[in-house]
Formats: C-alpha cells, sequence, structure tokens
C-alpha cells in the first residue's frame, strides 16, 4: 500500500517531489483501511492453494469435468406448480389438493438431506443456483423441493462461509413454482440446544419470509410438547406445518414393544390435534422395513385425516421396495432424490422408483428424461466433495442394529477418527447400540443421536463399559451434551429416564421436567442488534440478527471472514476446496455482469517470517499477495 500511496500522489504524479517528500507527506502513511474486493479474493485463494482447506488439507486441485447442465428454453415461461396453488388457495387449499391426488407425489431432497447425508452437507449454494432453474422447469410436478434447514444452515456459515439466508432468496428468484420445504428441529430451530420461544417464531417468521413454505417440524424426543410453539409459529405465517414422528425401533418386532403401532398412532393423533396440516413419518435412519411401512402407514391412514409424507434414508437398500409398500397403504407423498445423489445414506432415488412403479396406479407424474439429465449434473458435481465422501459404499444392513441415522454416520466417523478412534469404528457403532440401551432405548435424531454419539465415542476412548459407569460415574466427568439431555434441556423420553442412571450423571443435581423455553428468558433482538452493528461495523439484517441469535460464535466467524475475504461464494467449488494449479486461469462472476479473469503465475519460497509471496494476474495486470505458510 505504501508504494501504491506514493505513486498515486498528486505531486508524485506530477513529478514535482523531492527527498523530503516523504518525510512531509504523512497521509502517504494512511493507507487504505479496506483491501480491494480483488487482493481480498485472491487472498483467499493464495491461503487456500498454500495451506489447503479445512478438513481437506493441502491436495493437488484434480481437474475435474465441467458439470453437465441440462439444456432448457430460458424463454419459455416456468411451468406453474404446487408454490402457486399455496400462494392462491393458502394451506388449507393445498391441503385438500394433496388428499385429491391418486397417484403418489414426491419431494426431492437432493439440495439438503441428499448431501447432508452423502456430503457432510458440503454443497454450496453456486452449486444450487446453477441446477435451480432447470429443476424448476424440468421437474414442476414435484410436490416440494427440501432445500434448506436441518445442517445446512450451520454449515453454511460455519465451513462454507457462506450465508443461508442468500442461498434461499438466491434459489427462489430461480424457482418460483415448486414449494420450498426445510427441515427445523422445534425447540433446537437449525442448532442443537433449546432456544427461547421468542427465538423460534422469530426464526419460523423470517424463514417464510424468505421463501420457506413447508416447514417439517421434529422433535429429538418425539416430545410433542416440545413442537406446539414452532407448530404454532408455522400456522401463523399461512405456511405449511408438517409435522413429524420420528421412526425407531420396528413395529412388527414383540421384543420392541416401547415403539409399537400404538406409539405411533397416538402421537399422529397428538399432532393432528396440534394442528398439522400434514403428518410426516420421519425415518431418519431407514429404520422401517417394508412390511412394517405397510402396517404403519395402513394404521395411520385411519387414524388421521391430514395427509402422510414418508421420510426415509436408504442405508439397508431396502428403500424402494419399503416405498412401494408404503405407496400400496396409501402415503401421500414421499421423499427421494435425483438418482446420482440418492441410496445409501442418502433418500431412495427418484428415477428408480419412478421405473419401479411404472404401469401401477399411484405411479408418480414425474420427467424420467428431466431426472436423468438432472442426475448428470449432480453426478459431475458430486465429484466436487469427492473429500466428504463417507466412504460408505454399498448398503449397510447393520443399520438395524446401531439406528443411526444417515446423517450422523459420516459425521459421527469423522469425529471418531479427529479423537484418534478411526481403526476402532465398528466398536463405536456397537457401543452406539449399548448406550441407547442404557438410555432406555430413546427416539435418535438430532440432537439426541448427537448425545448418544457423544457417549459411545467417550465410553470407546476411556473403555468404559455399562458396569462401569453405574460402578465409578461419580467420578467421571461426562460430556456436556450428555449431563444436559440428562437435566431435561433436549426435553422428556417417552417413558422417562432411567432414574439410576440420571442420579449418576447429574451427581444430585435436580432435573427439569417442564418444556425448556418456559424456562429461557426471551432474546432482546433490539439489543442484539445494536451489539452486532457495533461488532461488525456494518449494516445489520434480520437475518443477521436471527442467525447471530442462533450462533453467536459461529456468525461472527464467519462475519470475520467475510471481512477478510470479501464474499467467497461467488468462487467456483473446485478453487473454493482447493485453490488454484500453477498456470491456472478461472473466471469468478463477482456481481452480475462483472467477471474477474484470475491466473496463479507463482508462488514464492518461504520467507523467513514464514510467509510466502503468491503472484497472480487479474485481469491481466500483475498482482500478489502474501501467504502465511502454515506447514
Ligand atoms: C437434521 O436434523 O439435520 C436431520 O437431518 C435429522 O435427521
Ligand atoms: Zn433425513
Amino acid at each position: 500500500p505504501f508504494l501504491e500511496n506514493v505513486v498515486q500522489h498528486p505531486k508524485f504524479l506530477s513529478g514535482e517531489y523531492d527527498t523530503s517528500f516523504i518525510d512531509t507527506t504523512p497521509e502517504l502513511f494512511v493507507f487504505p483501511r479496506r483491501k480491494d474486493r480483488g487482493t481480498k479474493m485472491l487472498t483467499y485463494i493464495g491461503t487456500v492453494t498454500v495451506n489447503g482447506f479445512p478438513g481437506i488439507g493441502k491436495k493437488k486441485k484434480p481437474v475435474f469435468d465441467k458439470p453437465r447442465i441440462p439444456k432448457v428454453d430460458h424463454r419459455e415461461p416456468i411451468p406453474n406448480g404446487t408454490k402457486q396453488i399455496l400462494d392462491e388457495k393458502g394451506a388449507e387449499g393445498l391441503v385438500k389438493w394433496i388428499k385429491e391426488q391418486n397417484r403418489v407425489l414426491l419431494t426431492d431432497t437432493t439440495f439438503r438431506d441428499a448431501h447432508q447425508s452423502l456430503l457432510a452437507t458440503r454443497v454450496r449454494t453456486i452449486d444450487l443456483v446453477r441446477i435451480a432453474e432447470p429443476t424448476a422447469r424440468l421437474l414442476p410436478n414435484l410436490f416440494s423441493m427440501e432445500m434448506w434447514g436441518g445442517a445446512t444452515f450451520d454449515v453454511a456459515y460455519r465451513f462454507l462461509k457462506e450465508d443461508p439466508w442468500d442461498r434461499l432468496l438466491k434459489l427462489r428468484e430461480k424457482i418460483p413454482n415448486i414449494l420450498f420445504q426445510m427441515l427445523l428441529r422445534s425447540a433446537n430451530a437449525v442448532g442443537y440446544k433449546n432456544y427461547p420461544d421468542n427465538v423460534i417464531r422469530e426464526f419460523v417468521e423470517k424463514s417464510a419470509q424468505a421463501g420457506i413454505d413447508v416447514f417439517r417440524i421434529f422433535d429429538s424426543l418425539n416430545w410433542v410438547k416440545g413442537m406446539t410453539v414452532a407448530i404454532d409459529a408455522v400456522r401463523q405465517t399461512g405456511k405449511i406445518a408438517e409435522a413429524a414422528v420420528c421412526y425407531t425401533g420396528d413395529i412388527l418386532d414383540p421384543g420392541r414393544p416401547k415403539y409399537n403401532l400404538d406409539y405411533y398412532k397416538t402421537i399422529a393423533k397428538e399432532l393432528e390435534q396440534a394442528g398439522a396440516h400434514i403428518l410426516a413419518i420421519k425415518d431418519m435412519a431407514g429404520l422401517l422395513k417394508p412390511e412394517a411401512a405397510y402396517v404403519l402407514i395402513s394404521a395411520l391412514k385411519e387414524t388421521v385425516d391430514i395427509p402422510i409424507h414418508l421420510h426415509t434414508h436408504d442405508t439397508s437398500g431396502n428403500g424402494i421396495y419399503m416405498y412401494a409398500k408404503a405407496i400400496e397403504a396409501g402415503v401421500d407423498i414421499v421423499d427421494v432424490a435425483v438418482s446420482s445423489m440418492a441410496g445409501l445414506t442418502s433418500q431412495p432415488s427418484a428415477n428408480t422408483l419412478y421405473y419401479a412403479l411404472e404401469g401401477t396406479k399411484r405411479a408418480p407424474e414425474i420427467n424420467i428424461q428431466g431426472l436423468e439429465q438432472l442426475s448428470r449434473y449432480w453426478e459431475d458435481v458430486r465429484k466436487f466433495y469427492q473429500e466428504f465422501e463417507s466412504g460408505m459404499n454399498s448398503p449397510h444392513t447393520e443399520v438395524y442394529m446401531h439406528e443411526m441415522p444417515g446423517g450422523q454416520y459420516s459425521n459421527l466417523q469423522q469425529q471418531a477418527k479427529a479423537v484418534g478412534l478411526g481403526d476402532r469404528w465398528d466398536e463405536v457403532k456397537e457401543m452406539y447400540r449399548r448406550v441407547n440401551d442404557m438410555f432406555g432405548d430413546i427416539v435418535k435424531v438430532t440432537p439426541s443421536s448427537k448425545v448418544v454419539g457423544d457417549m459411545a465415542l467417550y465410553m470407546v476412548q476411556n473403555h468404559l463399559t455399562e458396569q462401569d459407569i453405574f460402578e465409578r460415574g461419580e467420578t467421571l466427568d461426562f460430556p456436556d451434551s450428555v449431563v444436559e439431555f440428562f437435566e431435561g434441556y433436549l426435553g422428556q423420553p417417552h417413558g422417562g429416564f432411567p432414574k439410576e442412571l440420571q442420579r449418576i450423571i447429574l451427581k444430585g443435581r435436580e432435573p427439569i421436567t417442564v418444556r425448556p423455553g418456559e424456562l429461557l428468558e426471551p432474546v432482546d433482538f433490539h439489543k442484539l442488534r445494536e451489539e452486532l452493528y457495533h461488532t461488525l461495523d456494518r449494516e445489520v439484517t434480520d437475518f443477521d440478527v436471527i442467525a447471530y441469535a442462533l450462533y453467536p460464535k459461529v456468525f461472527l466467524e464467519y462475519a470475520e471472514t467475510v471481512k477478510k475475504y470479501g464474499d467467497i461464494s461467488v468462487l467456483d467449488t473446485p478453487t473454493f476446496l482447493y485453490g488454484m494449479r500453477l498456470g491456472e486461469e478461472i473466471e469468478v462472476e463477482i456481481e452480475k455482469g462483472k467477471t474477474l479473469i484470475v491466473k496463479l503465475v507463482s508462488i514464492g519460497q518461504p520467507q523467513a517470517d514464514g510467509t510466502r509471496v503468491v503472484y497472480f494476474e487479474l485481469n491481466g495486470q500483475p498482482r500478489e499477495v502474501i501467504i502465511r505458510d502454515e506447514s
């Protein structure tokens, strides 16, 4: 900057300066506070090139094919879909419409659960936005697209350094015809703990404003009392409250009476009475077997009047057969993913289901050629994220033993590796099941699944058995999540807590039995906004405020990164994850119609202070940035 200041000074430019010029011209030392956009971006690219990306490390950037984007006619109007039905007829009108359909309806989860379950939630907005319009045109008959919520919110800020609200707004613009669906963890919103009621209400309201139409609401213990605030908040927005009962155990196993058919019927009825427009069955681990699905759906169709939406994960490989049985029993909507993003811990393949039901009365109305074209795009894009694949590449029927949710499998595996238990993964899975049994056989889904996972890791790591816990528990420091669970801060499990274990873990403290939201002070959004404004030194949006309320630390770290590197969501994914190859040239559209051409020219030797100079060309002009080499 010093040199830039000098050479741009009018005296320098006009040639009239002498040696005292530097001493008598203090403004030379007033450096621009902010670097320009180009330099910030080059700093990011330089950093990833030199130091690698978290979770990938420093790897040579592979050569990827350009993703095959289906050709669609952009001049044609986008066909109307379910979004228009909701907007014109309201929530009740949409429910009536669902009930009138004979064919099974489909929700496409490719934009959310599929990549949450296959690629550790890492798919970036740019890759979603590129395929958004073709999806709107090729699959206008979808019931909905699940494209937000769950872990995507946190991961967007935390790892992708992008704004999830921006994702929602951009996709909404490109997909005006299909209902947008999100996963909402009731009082946990899109986080891992209970939030005050006013945070849940505010979050729901803002999400609806930004474009969400269908809220799938679940509680990680199937505690209906913990879901009522969220259901009510969604109803107030005029959007669809889809309340979910999580499926665990096996209704056809007489050895698992805790989660029998009556259990599900009772909750379904309670959810309908609590105001659900749709009932979801959330089979988060893929435990629902084909015959059980037939029995369950048949019974629930008799029990409730609202439509039923079935969600599963294909971990066991039984997903399509299970869906076929559920569809035979009258389920209204099922969750599928585009085939190259389907199967295993993800949802069953839409393409496969199409052929499985061909010629039957309930076959879905879906453009199979469109699905095939979209599948090619996702096949290409998935490769960008290959470093986040779980390594599971065939059906795992052992899921019926450990009961781990599809979205947790690869995460817990990463966690196990991180604490040096990579080679004891089989033991961790076994322990996961044993912890479940010790906890009284609970529903395992975010965040209760995290509690079980944390305890399993803790026990394997410390060579503890169940007996050790009971005998030496008083002297053990249990993981925070486990303590909070037994304190009642995730709500109350069906059948209550195992009393003796609860006493040991709480070491004499009293648990709560009321809804945690009743005890939490409401958040003062006005105060948060002020606080954020002072910290960020920029305009603060309502979206920023609610994100900050949910994740103070993660949000501030995200804001810091944006200050340092600018908006890096505009970078293509290979560059974002791997940086650049020497001599490579890329184009970055930083805003509509404004493209930067970046070439990596060379990387200097490490200097005495541990930095390297990275030489680029930016739109043909030489530019260099100084990067600290962390190796
Ligand atoms: C989530 O809560 O993110 C889930 O996908 C649970 O299944
Ligand atoms: Zn799921």
